[in-house]
């Protein structure tokens, strides 16, 4: 039995890598942070009882900036796999923490690499760092003569998160030159899903547009509306993460869709599945989006309401204008093949939403029956 370790096994990527090597029969260790209140939503399906089922799946304590319970965990579980997903992951909010940022992101791996050395461990366990597309930072002239980002696209990181994932990249790269270990990055694009945290822009888009629609929020704010990324499904993420620890040489790979996507059409997407038309006007800050028609009875929504607004807090002192991955490498080294297009995703995001939204809604008129 293979024996896994994914630091980060309570975010969005973690809680699906985990269940796909638990699904291939691996036994999975993961790290989580001790928190003043419950923070294993996303994995609680799985770990129900550490003294009953799933002997196949043990959580440490543990945190990235703490090189002594790194090497610990390591030491005990002698894993065969590393995945080192944990991070602060937001980019805006590394403008407020950059220095946490840099420790955990940036250090943090280099005390995955170094545990690994001390503990002897260099020739059994291979490690897989979730580098980013934040590393090119989204520069016309770095794209490659196709108009992509590749594995040899010059890298420009415009956030203190970029930044710290720089450093993660290039110790990854560097240890398994210097040492010969077999570690590799995944430059992954953007990928969302159900599970993806709330502030990320896709789930604020598709909570606010199941709330809008249930009457229960009467506008969105975002910031910039012309951003454009390249969204996948985490589902098909992980796999290609798999993948990559599987091959016999080790090596980095650009996992992304290879299309480019507004932010402001991925408003219209998700509107357009409660059967919601936004129409946008005005421009830059004074851009607003109106309900244009809705062909849903079930939705009580007016005509011409204005739902979505531009709200300057939310913009990045720098900023990524645009980001489109070319997987040519991991399609034909790796073989591997996305199973959800863009339309998929927003469709499952919505309906996992609407879900989450009437059951709150539920929830909320229940209270306010019951006397205390
Ligand atoms: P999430 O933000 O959902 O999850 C991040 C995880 O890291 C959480 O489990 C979090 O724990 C953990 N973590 C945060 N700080 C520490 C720390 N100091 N020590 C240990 N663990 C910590 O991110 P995703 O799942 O979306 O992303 C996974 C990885 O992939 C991240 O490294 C991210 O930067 C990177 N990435 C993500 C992309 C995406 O589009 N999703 C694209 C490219 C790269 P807790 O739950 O306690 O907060
Ligand atoms: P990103 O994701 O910064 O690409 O990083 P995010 O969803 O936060 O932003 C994408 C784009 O949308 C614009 N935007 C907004 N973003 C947020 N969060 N909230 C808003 O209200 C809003 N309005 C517009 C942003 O300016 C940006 O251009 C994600 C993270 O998962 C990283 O960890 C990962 O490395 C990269 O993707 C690839």
């Amino acid at each position: 039995m293979k024996i896994a370790l994914i630091t980060g096994i309570t975010g969005q990527d973690g809680s699906y890598l985990a269940e796909l090597l638990l699904e291939k029969g691996y036994m999975v260790h993961g790290v989580k942070r001790r928190a003043s209140s419950f923070n294993t939503q996303r994995i609680d399906h799985i770990y129900q009882d550490q003294h009953e089922a799933h002997v196949n799946f043990k959580l440490h304590y543990g945190d990235l900036t703490d090189s002594t319970n790194v090497i610990r965990i390591i030491q005990e579980v002698q894993p065969d796999e590393i995945y080192n997903l944990g991070a602060m992951s937001h980019v805006k909010v590394s403008f407020d923490s950059p220095e946490y940022v840099a420790n955990v992101d940036g250090i943090g791996t280099l005390r995955i690499l170094e545990a690994v050395r001390i503990l002897g461990l260099e020739k059994k366990t291979r490690i897989y760092q979730a580098s980013t597309s934040e590393l090119y930072g989204g520069l016309a002239e770095n794209k490659n003569e196709k108009g992509f980002y590749d594995e040899n696209s010059p890298f420009y990181p415009r956030s203190p998160y970029g930044v710290a994932k720089i450093y993660g990249f290039w110790i990854t790269k560097n240890y398994r030159e210097a040492y010969n270990m077999y570690a590799c990055n995944g430059i992954l694009f953007n990928h969302e899903s159900p599970r993806r945290g709330e502030t990320f822009v896709t789930r604020k888009i598709t909570m606010a547009t199941a709330a809008i629609a249930l009457g229960e929020q009467d506008c969105l704010y975002l910031g910039n509306l012309d951003a454009q990324r390249d969204w996948g499904h985490a589902k098909d993420y992980v796999e290609a993460m798999w993948r990559i620890l599987q091959q016999d040489t080790a090596e980095d790979y650009v996992i992304a869709m290879g299309e480019t996507t507004y932010v402001r059409d991925f408003v219209k997407m998700s509107f357009a599945e409660v059967g919601i038309d936004i129409e946008f006007k005005g421009e830059g800050v004074n851009e607003k989006g109106f309900v244009a028609s809705c062909s849903n009875p079930a939705y009580q929504i007016e005509i011409g309401k204005q739902v979505i607004a531009v709200d300057p807090q939310y913009f990045r002192p720098t900023e990524v204008d645009l980001l489109i991955g070319d997987p040519t490498k991991s399609k034909t080294k790796l073989g591997w093949v996305p199973k959800y297009d863009l339309g998929g995703l927003v469709k499952e995001m919505m309906v996992s939403d609407l879900q989450y939204v009437q059951k709150e809604k539920m929830l909320k008129e229940v209270r306010s029956t019951i006397k205390y």
